[in-house]
């Protein structure tokens, strides 16, 4: 039934509340289980047809009850900082990947078999390096975040061919714009460089600043996630979601320079461990599957729609 509402689990959260907003204005109805560890209510619109549940992913039974009824899920929850997890890796895993597995639990118990699943770039490493990266490059996770997101790949895996769920598996790049909450040293580096800009505070760029990004609007994102919850079929195989564009620290505060018309002192640190240097997605498959606005939203456009210019 079309009224039933499609679960976003994570979606008080910054690429989640967006989602919620490209859903309803497409009129779904939407239930958001989140814990607000980092999601705020404050990101989800005061609607009748969103219904925010408060609840942990870790928990399988509050899992099962926000399963109950819905059509879809976009699986998004979970503990987004790679240094949390270097931290506290049992901690994080609770929500990393018993989350994932009590997202499968609950759907294989409700007969919901459509999910859309946020994995990420770090499940390759180092590994290609310098190139566009594809899907068929070995993976090689280098901290206890990219080891969760492949592990609930192979889950998501598992509970295909076991149990018929339909697994939508996306491996984000570099995602940024509005409601990325700059106030997280782990946030990502758009939101802390354009959040210290806008108040004249130092930025700090750890290493030299060549180090490079594929970096994609959020709102080009939920487009694409949007389509795939409406495919009549989901082909298998990730999807690597970037634009194979590599913008380095130094392009990108250029940009910000340019759209706020001047920058705050910046200084140079040591580089932060474990921290890869080059990231570019090969969007080949992505491009086959799927649509994003033509043009993409440039670094430009998307820098002048977060920052209010
Ligand atoms: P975010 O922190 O804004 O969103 C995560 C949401 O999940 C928050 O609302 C948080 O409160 C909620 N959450 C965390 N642990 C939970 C738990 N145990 N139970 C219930 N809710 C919980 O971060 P985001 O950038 O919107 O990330 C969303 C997803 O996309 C994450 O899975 C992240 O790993 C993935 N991802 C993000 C990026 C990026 O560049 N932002 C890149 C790759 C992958
Ligand atoms: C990784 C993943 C991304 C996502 C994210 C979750 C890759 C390529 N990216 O993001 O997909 O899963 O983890 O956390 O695996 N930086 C500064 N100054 C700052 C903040 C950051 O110089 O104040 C640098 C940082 O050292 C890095 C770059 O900016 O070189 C990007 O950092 P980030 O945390 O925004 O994203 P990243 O790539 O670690």
């Amino acid at each position: 039934m079309a009224d039933r509402p499609i679960l976003v689990t994570g979606g008080a959260g910054f690429i989640g509340s967006n989602l919620v907003d490209a859903l309803l204005a497409r009129g779904y109805s939407v239930r958001v289980l989140d814990n607000l560890s980092t999601g705020k209510r404050a990101n989800l619109p005061d609607d009748e047809r969103v219904e925010l549940a408060v609840g942990d992913v870790a928990d399988a039974a509050c899992v099962r009850r926000a399963m109950s009824g819905c059509q879809a899920v976009v699986h998004l929850a979970a503990v987004a900082s790679v240094q949390a997890s270097v931290e506290d890796p049992i901690g994080t895993h609770q929500s990393n990947l018993i989350g994932t597995l009590n997202v499968c639990e609950a759907m294989r118990a409700e007969g919901v078999t459509r999910v859309l699943f946020a994995s990420s770039a770090a499940v390759y490493g180092n590994n290609g390096e310098g190139e566009a990266i594809d899907e068929s490059t070995p993976t090689a996770p280098l901290t206890p975040y990219a080891a969760d997101k492949l592990a609930s790949e192979h889950y998501l895996d598992f509970y295909r061919r076991q149990h018929g769920l339909e697994p939508a598996i996306f491996r984000f790049f570099n995602i940024y714009g509005p409601r990325q909450d700059p106030a997280s040293p782990y946030s990502g580096v758009i939101s802390i460089f354009t959040g210290r800009a806008q108040k004249g505070m130092p930025i700090s760029v750890f290493g030299d600043g060549e180090q490079t990004r594929d970096f994609i609007y959020v709102g080009d994102l939920v487009e694409v996630l949007v389509q795939a919850l409406e495919a009549p079929v989901v082909e298998q195989g990730v999807v690597n979601v970037g634009l194979n564009q590599a913008t380095s620290l130094k392009q990108l505060l250029a940009a910000i320079g340019d759209v706020l018309g001047g920058l705050p002192a910046v200084s140079y640190q040591a580089p932060r461990s474990g921290d890869i240097r080059h990231s570019r997605a090969n969007n080949a498959r992505l491009l086959q599957r799927y649509r994003l606005p033509e043009p993409p939203t440039s670094m430009r456009a998307g820098l002048a729609k977060l920052l209010g210019r």
